[in-house]
């Protein structure tokens, strides 16, 4: 059996050199509720080729690796409730017992590298949780952008997280974050952390570039590039700030650890908004999609 098998449409575009963009599948089963999550990476894989690039979805099914999921399969994901989430460190232990999983942040940058695919969007990226100087929960993510070449477009690291740790850790690990367009950090469903980002970019061909720069450098490990959510579909932190400080609670009283910690949040911060959240988490990941395809289409600019 093959290590990886692609969609008929991705097979095509990278036999073309077209630009390619990875998306991830964790989102899917893990991130939105049913049957919104289905809506939602039909209308993210839309958004990638309208903008010129073809969309490339990626999950583990029965053991096999797809880069690029026919729309029957994006449905049985989305519908599946008993779904792995899948990181760096389960991957393979899912694929050898010939098990389904969804794939992380961390899990997708590994088989986008894998594929040749240089740029990956999805929504936000896992960091350093609160609390981490006693729970020591910290996402593998971080490793994996420290690690493995690809540029992934999130809207920042999600706002449930400890902010300013995750950027120490990002520093300390080599990756390069960039706002795009703006001098503040996003916060997934806001567009300002109140942290200023370390770095700035205002055009897809500027990332491109230094996604370019960085394999010349022979530098290991991808950028991460945090698009600020549309401002029409943004949710102002204050507003969100007791919000998220009441989910965090409710996860330290019920026992939450582990995988499920970031599941669970997502999910008590859809009750707590009555929805809002989820509305502004599409908006997000449909934008990133977008300069996700723009900055795939500017790296095959660059290697002609
Ligand atoms: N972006 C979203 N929703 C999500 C995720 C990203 O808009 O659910 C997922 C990604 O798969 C990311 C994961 O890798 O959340 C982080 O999980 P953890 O904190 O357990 O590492
Ligand atoms: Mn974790």
């Amino acid at each position: 059996m093959m290590l990886y098998t692609h969609s008929p449409e991705v097979a095509a575009a990278l036999d073309a050199g077209r630009a390619v963009v990875a998306l991830e599948s964790t989102i899917i089963t893990h991130g939105m509720p049913w049957p919104r999550n289905l809506d939602t990476a039909r209308q993210v894989e839309q958004a990638v080729r309208d903008a010129g690039a073809v969309p490339a979805t990626i999950a583990v099914l029965e053991g096999q690796l797809h880069i690029g999921l026919t729309d029957a399969a994006l449905e049985q994901l989305a519908r599946s409730k008993a779904v792995a989430k899948l990181s760096r460190a389960d991957m393979a232990v899912c694929m050898a017992e010939g098990r389904t999983g969804a794939t992380t942040v961390a899990a997708t940058m590994i088989a986008a590298a894998l594929a040749g695919i240089e740029v990956f969007a999805t929504g936000g990226i896992g960091g350093v949780h609160k609390g981490a100087e006693t729970s020591f929960d910290i996402s593998a993510d971080l490793q994996e952008l420290a690690a493995t070449r690809v540029s992934v477009i999130a809207a920042g690291a999600k706002a449930i997280l400890d902010l300013p740790k995750t950027l120490e850790v990002l520093e300390t690990l080599g990756v390069p974050v960039i706002a795009y367009g703006q001098d503040a950090l996003p916060a997934f469903w806001s567009r300002d952390s109140g942290l200023k980002a370390p770095l700035r970019m205002d055009s897809p061909d500027q990332i491109a570039r230094a996604h370019r720069m960085r394999a010349r450098l022979d530098l290991p490990g991808g950028q991460l590039i945090a698009n600020p959510i549309p401002l029409d579909a943004e949710i102002p932190l204050g507003d969100l700030a007791p919000i998220i400080a009441q989910a965090t609670a409710d996860a330290d009283a019920l026992g939450i650890s582990g995988k499920a910690v970031t599941p669970f949040l997502l999910q008590r911060i859809f009750d707590l908004t009555g929805g809002a959240s989820l509305e502004a988490n599409i908006a997000l990941v449909l934008n990133n999609a977008r300069l996700g395809a723009a900055v795939a289409v500017a790296l095959t600019a660059l290697k002609t």
